[in-house]
């Protein structure tokens, strides 16, 4: 294990321009619910047993509060880039105006980063959606796609030229699936037939905020953030490489693939048509509006077994694994970029999240994450691989800032480089934030 993370000194991932940042989100960093509309997961976390701990998001972090510290802290880090979310439910109005007072919360973090020189990568839409479109439907609801557009409008206009990035949507994967198709997420919605309508709204809502962005914005970098859970076979044998290939399809292609290439993968024809979504003429090509970067989320693998019954049936990861459990598998983000570079015609690359939960102990006011430190050192390796191998990656950003909700979890599961004291609100710098800073700082 090391306590330095270090890359070869020919690395184009040590240049100036290589982006380093860190990241959050709304949800799961600010608290202050109360001067908000209600969301999603506020209403989530109120059903018994949905959160592992039985928490909720009224404080997290307080970052609602105390963001003026947390700037200073990400400006101790010595990174280039913050990537952080708005909160919709924040920011516009039930009649869908600007609440003015939402957005000034957001303009003053946004000015302090400029005045820092640190480049804002905003993220319009990191799951908080406002609890009255649930009730309307939410993302099973066509309407909320226009809805998403509306808001991105008004927000774009309100902050104006002080973002660096705009993306879309963090991972509609986890929103679509998690959220309308097996429920582990909010809104909880659990049926087969959901999930790729609501993926298709969400894929619209994209597609129909990029056209605004490049209007309102047309000098920030525009995009999306996906996440990537690349498949593997368990075996050679045939059942399991068409099961691992099914896979793929169903969880990462179906969302790359209509941003990139205006179509669905071929596998949808394998769906019962009730799980299809619902197309209207010209959504495919709203949906493929070009953009200016893809963010790309790592973390792990997964391993399929065909089955005659099932499409595929996930087996148990194997060691080592991170305190999710998920293993922890660098190869795998190395072969996932350089298959995607393979397979379309990408865009720029940002690394938007990588990251790792382990089990902290603070130990005389120390935090010797060395576990976590490797896992980082062994992924930026992973990414300099496919960076040589002519994959264009701009960026990198570890997921997260500091300890902070992690959604079904709760306040169980620690991905901060920066750990969080829930009873006091203190933040003590993890080794890896130490090792991540003098990465950076050492360029
Ligand atoms: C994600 C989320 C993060 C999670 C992280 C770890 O985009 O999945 O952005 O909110 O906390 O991925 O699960």
């Amino acid at each position: 294990m090391t306590v330095k993370l270090t890359l070869p000194t020919q690395s184009k991932m040590l240049s100036k321009d290589f982006v380093y940042g860190v990241a959050t989100a709304s949800f799961q960093i600010e608290g202050g619910t109360k001067s908000r509309l209600p969301c999603i997961w506020d209403t989530f976390c109120d059903i018994p047993n949905k959160i592992a701990d039985g928490s909720h998001g009224e404080i997290a972090c307080d970052h609602f509060n105390l963001w003026q510290d947390d700037l200073e802290l990400i400006e101790s880090l010595g990174v280039d880039a913050y990537r952080l979310s708005i909160s919709w439910p924040r920011v516009i109005t039930k009649s869908g105006e600007l609440n003015l007072e939402g957005v000034a919360y957001y303009l003053n973090i946004l000015d302090i980063l400029i005045s820092k020189n640190i480049k804002a990568f905003v993220t319009l839409y990191h799951w908080d959606l406002p609890q009255h479109l649930e009730d309307q439907g939410g993302w099973l609801n066509r309407d909320t796609a226009y809805k998403f557009r509306d808001y991105a409008h008004l927000i774009s206009q309100a902050l104006g030229n002080r973002v660096y990035s705009y993306a879309t949507l963090n991972e509609p994967f986890c929103s679509a699936f998690l959220g309308y198709e097996v429920g582990v997420h909010a809104p909880g919605i659990v049926g087969k037939e959901f999930g790729k309508k609501a993926a298709h709204h969400l894929l619209l809502a994209h597609g129909l905020a990029m056209e605004v962005l490049a209007k309102n914005s047309p000098n920030t970098l525009n995009g999306i953030v996906l996440n990537f859970t690349p498949c593997y076979p368990e075996s050679d044998s045939l059942i399991d490489i068409s099961a691992a290939a099914f896979a793929d399809d169903y969880f990462n292609q179906w969302y790359i693939k209509p941003v990139l290439d205006g179509e669905y993968p071929e596998m949808m024809s394998q769906l019962p048509t009730e799980h299809h979504p619902e197309i209207h003429e010209g959504d495919m090509a709203i949906i493929a509006h070009p953009m200016d970067f893809l963010g790309v989320n790592f973390y792990s693998r997964a391993i399929y077994r065909g089955d005659e019954e099932e499409n595929f049936i996930q087996i148990d990861a194997p060691e080592p694994r991170t305190d999710m459990g998920w293993e922890i598998y660098p190869k795998a983000f190395a072969e996932l970029l350089v298959t995607l570079n393979d397979k379309y015609t990408l865009p720029p690359i940002y690394i938007t999240e990588n990251g790792a939960a382990m089990a902290d102990k603070m130990v005389g006011g120390v935090i010797n994450d060395l576990d976590r430190v490797d896992y980082y050192q062994q992924h930026l390796n992973a990414v300099n691989d496919a960076v040589e191998l002519g994959v264009q990656v701009h960026g990198y950003f570890a997921w997260s800032l500091m300890d902070n909700f992690e959604w079904a979890e709760g306040y169980l599961k620690r991905f901060g480089i920066v750990y969080v004291d829930y009873d006091t609100q203190v933040r003590t710098i993890k080794a890896s934030g130490h090792a991540y800073k003098a990465l950076i700082t050492n360029r």
